[in-house]
């Protein structure tokens, strides 16, 4: 039989990609498959808490084994900034244009450009819970670069490339990214 976990995101993109990695001993469920329609609660102050607090939620709420994810940027020369906060680092409207001119913006004459994405998933399965982190370090160029990808990525050069993960694919960047390296490890946990 093949065992059943579910991934806690709406975004179908995320979860096709998990389900060809996983191949078939896994069954993948949606959150719409084990019938949550509701937002996630998101409120803690670290990658790890808040990625814990969507999948204990989930498991809590419907007993289904579950994994849930939180990224995010975290820039050196702001301390860190905007971390947790990266979807809504220039306010509530979650805007990606918004939220680039202001990390430019706060970078204006930092000479300091080192950078990382880093990425949580939390595995709950049978009451007990893992961590995985994935990590990709780079650097903030000065303007943007290339069209692809989302969010931050016209920022962001990885170390070892000339480009920014705008201006890769997604199987290029998945392979170096802190996503790709998180899943990397859940999905050699998962066996
Ligand atoms: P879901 O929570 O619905 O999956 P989200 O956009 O909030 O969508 P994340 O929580 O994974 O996605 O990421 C939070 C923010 O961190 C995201 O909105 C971006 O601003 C930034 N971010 C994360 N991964 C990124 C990546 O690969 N490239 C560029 N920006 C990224």
């Amino acid at each position: 039989m093949k065992t059943k976990l579910c991934f806690a995101t709406n975004n179908t993109h995320k979860l096709e990609e998990i389900q060809a990695i996983l191949g078939d001993s896994f069954e993948l469920l949606s959150l719409k498959d084990v019938g949550c329609t509701e937002e996630l609660p998101e409120t803690g102050n670290t990658l790890e808490a808040n990625s814990l607090q969507k999948a204990q939620y989930l498991y809590d709420h419907y007993q289904v084994n579950c994994f849930a994810d939180d990224s995010g940027l975290e820039v050196h020369a702001l301390g860190g900034e905007p971390g947790v906060d990266s979807a809504h680092y220039a306010g509530k409207q979650r805007s990606h244009a918004d939220n680039n001119a202001l990390l430019l913006k706060n970078l204006q004459d930092k000479t300091d450009r080192k950078a990382q994405f880093r990425a949580v998933i939390t595995l709950i399965q049978d009451g007990i819970v893992n961590q995985f982190e994935g990590v990709v370090t780079g650097q903030i160029v000065e303007d943007y670069k290339g069209t692809g990808g989302f969010g931050y990525d016209p920022l962001f050069i990885p170390d070892g490339y000339d480009k920014t993960f705008a201006e890769m694919d997604l199987v290029e960047k998945t392979k170096i990214s802190h996503r790709g390296r998180s899943f990397e490890k859940l999905v050699a946990f998962l066996g």
